[in-house]
């Protein structure tokens, strides 16, 4: 479903709206955030992700938060790009646990024209084994992105990170309007687009609200908007950066969901250092999506048993496919249309 062409999403935020989200009483702001998520998905339904690092470490860029960036000492094994037949066996291990989206992810400023044919052979392989398939390799140009549409690449990850404002502060190598370049070629690919952010690196309600605004005022909303804490990695500038306090990282996640009502919102990085009680906070929230299976792509994740388990507790089931909550927005939609007819019609009789 095109989300520009339905009644249910808006584009035209202000910071003041946002913010004044941001900082409404708790127990407001998740009641907001569980009427508007359960008008549009079943509100027991989580959908599983596996991430895989398909090339590590020495990275050309300087994102002050990553383990893998060649600009910093974290003690990482550098790898080269894993061979395609090693990528569809993790893939498998993934389908196996009951994963339904496979992301591979590299540590490039973009792919180069040697590695690209075996990245396509990596998105046809996994495809055929009946996942969804997503990959964040940096920066694209229009005919890589093209390229990747075609070997059937369903989601490509690429996050703004944080506001226009405090980006600066984070990375110098790549800029943000070249972020939201790579995000257009990518949706006028005709792919579903990835995009969030992190917490916890230092930012600003302020920022906090300017990385919302800027995703929900895109021209169609991202399909996925993956919410990351910072894990904070020795050797990395951000190392010893203040806490997030959990609550506020609960209300971002609360926000994102009124404002991108049918996207799916990832309770993405930073699960490990959450409690369960927090995680099934941020579920209530509206986040309906996670990383499943024990690594990141560098850094650790919960045990996939663990999450099963919190899953089994909380009477959460992992979503079938994307297809079927297609369904679902498609039914919501119908019915906010319905709604709105409603509300003309009842308008018309009353001043008539
Ligand atoms: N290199 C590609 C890129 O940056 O576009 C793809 C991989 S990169 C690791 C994907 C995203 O992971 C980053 O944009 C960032 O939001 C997130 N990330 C990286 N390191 C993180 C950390 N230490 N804690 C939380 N999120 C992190
Ligand atoms: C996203 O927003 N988070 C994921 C994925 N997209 C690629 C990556 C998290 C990385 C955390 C640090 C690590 O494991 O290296
Ligand atoms: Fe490289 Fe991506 Fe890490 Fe930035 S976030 S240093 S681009 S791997």
């Amino acid at each position: 479903m095109n989300a520009s062409l339905n009644p249910v999403t808006r584009h035209n935020w202000t910071l003041a709206e946002v913010t004044a989200l941001l900082q409404q009483p708790f127990n407001d702001l998740i009641f907001t955030a569980q009427t508007v998520h359960r008008q549009h998905f079943n509100a027991n339904r989580v959908q599983v992700s596996t991430l895989l690092s398909i090339k590590t470490g020495a990275c050309p860029e300087d994102c002050k938060y990553c383990p893998q960036s060649g600009h910093y000492n974290t003690g990482l094994d550098k790898e080269k790009l894993m061979e395609v037949q090693k990528v569809l066996e993790e893939a498998q291990r993934a389908k196996d646990i009951g994963s339904t989206r496979f992301c591979m992810g590299a540590a490039w400023k973009h792919p180069s024209a040697k590695d690209l044919p075996y990245v396509l052979e990596m998105v046809k392989g996994v495809k055929a084994m009946g996942m969804e398939t997503c990959m964040t390799l940096g920066k694209l140009d229009q005919e890589q992105t093209q390229a990747l549409a075609d070997a059937g690449l369903d989601y490509y990850n690429h996050n703004l990170d944080t506001s226009p404002e405090f980006y600066g502060n984070i990375i110098t190598t790549r800029t943000y309007a070249q972020r939201l370049e790579t995000l257009s070629y990518v949706r006028d690919a005709g792919m579903k687009i990835c995009s969030g952010g992190i917490l916890g690196m230092g930012e600003s309600i302020a920022d906090r609200a300017g990385l919302l605004m800027q995703l929900a005022n895109l021209p169609e909303h991202p399909e996925s908007v993956p919410i990351n804490m910072l894990v904070k990695v020795a050797g990395t500038p951000l190392e010893n950066a203040e806490d997030v306090d959990p609550f506020d990282f609960i209300r971002m996640l609360a926000v994102a969901r009124i404002m991108m009502p049918l996207s799916h919102v990832r309770l993405s990085a930073g699960r490990e250092q959450m409690n369960e009680q927090m995680q099934s906070l941020a579920f209530l929230a509206g986040a309906n999506s996670i990383f499943y299976g024990e690594k990141l792509l560098t850094t650790g994740n919960p045990q996939a048993d663990k999450d099963m388990q919190l899953f089994e507790r909380l009477g959460i089931k992992p979503e079938a496919h994307e297809e079927y909550a297609d369904e679902v927005h498609q039914a919501a939609i119908e019915h906010a249309l319905i709604e709105q007819r409603d509300s003309s019609l009842f308008y018309d009789a009353a001043t008539h």
